[in-house]
């Protein structure tokens, strides 16, 4: 049990995940947006939500941004993030150029048919990675909504080819510690054909782009019932893997709350990772990050339980004995194997998650301390007073 302890603080030490700024503010779906009066309007008060959400969790410094609806101005906005990142202790994280709302973008950003759209998009980039530089932010994140709805309506193959010289235009403008991440989505908005539609073609995208440029698995973006940890582990061993973006769904890209329906399935990325961290003796450089929208649920409040969750989940991960696995799969011993992990799986690691959080100081339980610490009470009062407004997301 000691041991169990040590591998839990240990793996609390080291894990950190990043808040998403539009997690924050009102989303919904394209039926419906319920505002909620606190939900934030302004990047401060994003700043200010996610700065709460760290105080309380201890495991979150960093804050994606979305450059179109955070930071439109670009590089010349920095100066107002670095103001706020000082003021309310998170920094800002990776950033997400948008390539999917502005009317040009009707036929597609990086695969539009049109060279000075295709143009438009690549400088857009090459603009974000400029704000990012300037923000001391490795990662500037992509995701297209490139597509067709429609068979026979776009040159699949053509589409490629601009992908490739788009991106590879946009690795030439990286500083040398940057790097470009390549989201992958099987489908929506586009309905037909997605141009980075699963791993493997955003996997040979990123392989084109250039040596910095790696793949973004968000896990709400496969099929049902696709394995997403053997994915996962084919990328580490690839060199391939960048980052994630984490949320759960039941259906398709339903940004649910990380771990609310399968939990086991993010353990078992989470042991991918690890394992493959032990047999290399050294950690993967991967950035996690939250990419969730919560229509109905209070924005922090679920913020706060998927850091928790993540933390608990990534612990459990830890607990794997490998030296007992290894041997069971070498020998095929397979419900000893299969054991290693249900074992870790099914260990109870909230008391020693509650010991970290208070021998750092840290509220033990994140959500009653936020249920209580009266913050949410103090923003819907001073949010309130003004009209809601829905953020253009969703
Ligand atoms: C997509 C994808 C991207 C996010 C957009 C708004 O489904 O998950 O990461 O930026 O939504
Ligand atoms: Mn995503
Ligand atoms: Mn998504």
């Amino acid at each position: 049990m000691r041991n169990n302890d040590v591998r839990i603080v240990d793996a609390l030490q080291r894990f950190a995940v990043e808040l998403p700024s539009w997690g924050f503010a009102n989303t919904g779906t394209r039926f419906g947006k319920f505002l909620q009066p606190a939900a934030a309007v302004t990047i401060e008060e994003k700043f200010s939500d996610a700065g709460h959400v760290h105080a309380l969790t201890g495991a979150c410094p960093t804050l994606a941004l979305h450059v179109l609806w955070d930071v439109p101005d670009g590089a010349g906005g920095a100066a107002e993030i670095d103001r706020l990142s000082a003021l309310y202790g998170v920094r800002a994280g990776s950033i997400n150029p948008n390539l999917f709302q502005d009317q040009q973008y009707k036929f597609g950003s990086f695969g539009n048919p049109e060279a000075a759209v295709r143009a438009a998009a690549r400088q857009h980039v090459v603009d974000s990675i400029a704000l990012a530089r300037a923000l001391r932010c490795r990662d500037v994140s992509l995701w297209f909504a490139d597509g067709s709805n429609y068979p026979g309506t776009a040159n699949i193959r053509q589409r490629r080819a601009w992908f490739v010289e788009n991106l590879r235009a946009s690795h030439a403008a990286l500083g040398p510690d940057q790097r470009l991440l390549v989201e992958y989505k099987p489908f929506e908005p586009a309905f037909y054909h997605t141009d980075i539609a699963d791993w493997g073609m955003a996997l040979l995208l990123a392989r084109a782009a250039g040596p910095q440029a790696r793949v973004l698995v968000d896990t709400g973006h496969h099929y049902l019932s696709q394995n997403v940890e053997q994915i996962v582990a084919w990328l580490l061993a690839e060199g391939l893997l960048g980052g994630f973006h984490f949320n759960d769904r039941r259906y398709a890209d339903d940004d649910l709350t990380l771990g609310s329906i399968d939990p086991y399935q993010v353990f078992r990325i989470f042991h991918e990772i690890q394992l493959f961290e032990h047999e290399t003796g050294g950690p993967a450089d991967i950035a996690y990050m939250i990419d969730q929208s919560h229509n109905l649920k209070g924005k922090i409040e679920a913020m706060i339980q998927t850091v928790a969750m993540a933390q608990a989940l990534y612990a459990k991960a830890a607990l794997v004995d490998y030296d007992r696995l290894l041997r069971a799969q070498r020998q095929a011993d397979l419900v000893r194997a299969e054991e290693c992990l249900q074992d870790a799986f099914a260990t109870d690691v909230r008391p020693a998650i509650r010991d970290w959080r208070a021998a750092r100081g840290l509220p033990a339980d994140p959500l009653e301390a936020f249920r209580e610490g009266g913050y949410l009470q103090k923003i819907t009062a001073a949010r309130a007073t003004r009209a809601a407004s829905p953020s253009s997301y969703a």
